[in-house]
């Protein structure tokens, strides 16, 4: 069975639960409208900040404020989502349980790559599916530590010089395009598969002060015969790879053990996407996908992109 997902001209092959369309509906509805703000920019009224930061320490942008709000209402609308953690949210959010019975939790970045958010260059939202662990009480962060072999779907909304959706289940990975006049998504990429070619490599050459030897020797082997992309908004620098080839690398460093990515809603996401698609993620101690956080907000080194250029970056790291 194949789903007309609404928002989505196209009825959207790998969802056959009418629950997980309704969780696809209101990623759709949400970030529908996130684009019509991103779109907009200073013009459209934003939500004010007040210099707000989030649980991470960072400036919390208008937009971070505008997205965790209409995806938390459209969750809510969808009686299809019975838990929620977002990026913005310091504690798990969950919805009412009398009508959500048998429903699906969701992980979120709704603003990812905010430090770019009022200078026009590309953000984006980053979305995983899980379903609802039975035996495990809906309450605190238990349900969602788990790892990404789990999730049913996984995908991103780029906000770029057009808006697609990249939706990714089990052996599938779809693209999908925004008419912005007529409000639906139409299908445009049917069965990424990350090429073979990897001409492309991301990293923040800024930190290069801060790695350990291992780290310096897993940047120059994703270097070789490979020109330097960072756009500093994750989901674009990984819809690049997705689509053209190419490496990204978010290593630990002497400010941030951990590096920066966050293993559920960001590294966990894309492990889940570009295993679909051919490619591989790694901590570089082990596969992203099979990471079990043991908090809602940990962080993991990343390196995710094409499976060869993968290798090479953990075996460097290895030494
Ligand atoms: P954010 O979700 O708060 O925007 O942080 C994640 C972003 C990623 O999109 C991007 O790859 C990274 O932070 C850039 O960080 P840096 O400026 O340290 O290179
Ligand atoms: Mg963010």
């Amino acid at each position: 069975m194949v789903l007309s997902v609404d928002g989505i001209a196209t009825p959207v092959q790998g969802i056959d639960d009418p629950a997980l369309g309704r969780v696809v509906a209101a990623i759709v509805a949400a970030s529908r409208d996130v684009a019509t703000h991103v779109r907009a920019g200073a013009l459209l009224e934003m939500p004010d900040t007040d210099g707000a930061q989030n649980v991470h320490g960072e400036v919390v942008h208008a937009l971070d404020i505008l997205g965790t709000e209409r995806f938390v209402e459209a969750f809510d609308d969808s009686d299809a989502v019975a838990g929620l953690v977002c990026e913005e949210l310091e504690e798990p959010k969950f919805f009412d349980p009398t009508e959500t019975a048998g429903s699906y939790l969701c992980v979120l970045d709704p603003i990812d790559g905010t430090s770019n958010a009022d200078i026009a260059i590309t953000i984006g939202s980053i979305f995983g599916v899980f379903p609802t662990p039975a035996g495990v009480p809906l309450e605190g962060e238990q349900p969602f530590l788990r790892p990404g072999t789990d999730l049913v779907a996984a995908g991103y909304v780029l906000y770029g010089s057009n808006t697609v959706l990249v939706l990714a289940t089990e052996g599938l990975v779809q693209e999908f395009t925004l008419d912005a006049a007529g409000g639906e998504f139409h299908l445009t990429r049917e069965n990424i598969q990350i090429p073979d070619d990897c001409p492309y490599y991301s990293v923040n050459q800024g930190y290069a002060d801060r790695w350990d030897p291992a780290v310096r020797r897993a940047v120059d082997v994703a270097r070789e015969g490979r020109s330097l992309r960072y756009v500093g908004s994750l989901v674009s620098d990984f819809h690049r790879d997705l689509i053209r080839g190419g490496v990204f690398l978010y290593p630990a460093d002497a400010s941030s053990p951990n590096g920066k990515i966050r293993v559920l809603y960001e590294a966990g996401v894309f492990a889940f996407i570009v295993a679909q698609a051919g490619g591989a993620a790694s901590t570089g101690s082990g596969p992203v996908i099979d990471l079990v956080p043991s908090a809602v907000h940990e962080r993991t080194p990343l390196f995710v992109g094409n499976a060869n250029a993968v290798e090479a970056i953990d075996l460097a790291l290895r030494g």
